[in-house]
């Protein structure tokens, strides 16, 4: 079981999505769980505010401290070992890599070099000693908090609380839930049981179990003039797997 809290101002903009389709089957069927925190609960003062201007001068709000902070903790103290994720355009760009690791509650093996460049004496390591253990007994149970900022930016020390900051590439959203909807899709996608049919060796590639790699066809024949491969027919499983070797074109 893997599960998902969310801290988000937007709720509304997740759940669509997250309540339909593969999402939807794989908590019903008890594999992922998707939890909300509303931040707008943590704001301070009678408007509940989350942000302010930034120190130095310059365009936009930042989301502040304490509300991201309180927020985190309140999920923390019910779980101490959740993992924090920041979705941030100034993060380690995501990949199926770390989609894989995360599915296997390995995601700790790569932490290191996503905190390289952030000061925190109070998690020398943020490798929580469970991982280890976690994998050695197979058991992938992890608790993932996505940090969905807004606004222009954050306070940079919100960066101390977090375990791993994502990028979903070299390009800016308006937030993190966009983000978020992905990396969660990307890593359900990979839990045993949410396709159905595939077993552990078959999430161990990108390619296999993906079918990314080759043209594919079904029903009709010929659609508007457009035929389909006649090797694809031939029931020659050796000669189709040549073809299909040599129309892979590698996914970037
Ligand atoms: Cl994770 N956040 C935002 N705001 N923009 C992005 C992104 C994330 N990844 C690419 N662009």
């Amino acid at each position: 079981m893997i599960k998902f809290t969310i801290i988000t101002l937007f709720q509304e903009a997740l759940k669509p999505y997250l309540e339909s389709s593969m999402m939807y089957k794989a908590a019903h069927k008890g594999l992922v769980e998707f939890n909300f925190v509303d931040l707008r609960e943590f704001g301070l003062g009678p408007h509940k505010s989350v942000d302010d201007t930034p120190y130095g001068g310059g365009d936009g709000m930042l989301l502040r401290c304490e509300p991201v902070f309180n927020a985190i903790e309140s999920v923390k103290k019910k779980d101490s070992k959740a993992k924090v994720i920041l979705p941030t355009p100034v993060g380690d760009i995501w990949n199926q890599d770390m989609a894989r690791k995360f599915a296997n509650g390995q995601a700790e093996s790569f932490s290191r070099s996503i905190f390289s460049d952030v000061e925190n004496t109070e998690r020398p390591s943020p490798l929580g000693e469970g991982a280890r253990e976690r994998s050695e007994k197979n058991d992938s149970s992890c608790h993932y908090v996505i940090l969905c900022p807004h606004y222009e930016g954050y306070d940079e020390r919100i960066l101390s609380i977090v375990d791993y900051k994502v990028s979903l590439g070299k390009y800016v959203l308006t937030g993190g839930e966009l983000p978020a909807l992905i990396i969660i899709d990307s890593v359900v996608r990979l839990i045993p049981g949410v396709l159905g049919g595939e077993n552990s060796a078959a999430i161990e590639s990108f390619s296999d179990g993906d079918n990314l790699e080759y043209p594919q066809y079904t029903k009709p024949y010929d659609f508007r003039g457009m035929t389909v491969p006649d090797v694809l027919l031939s029931g020659n499983h050796g000669e189709i797997a040549k073809w299909r070797k040599q129309h892979s074109g590698k996914a970037k």
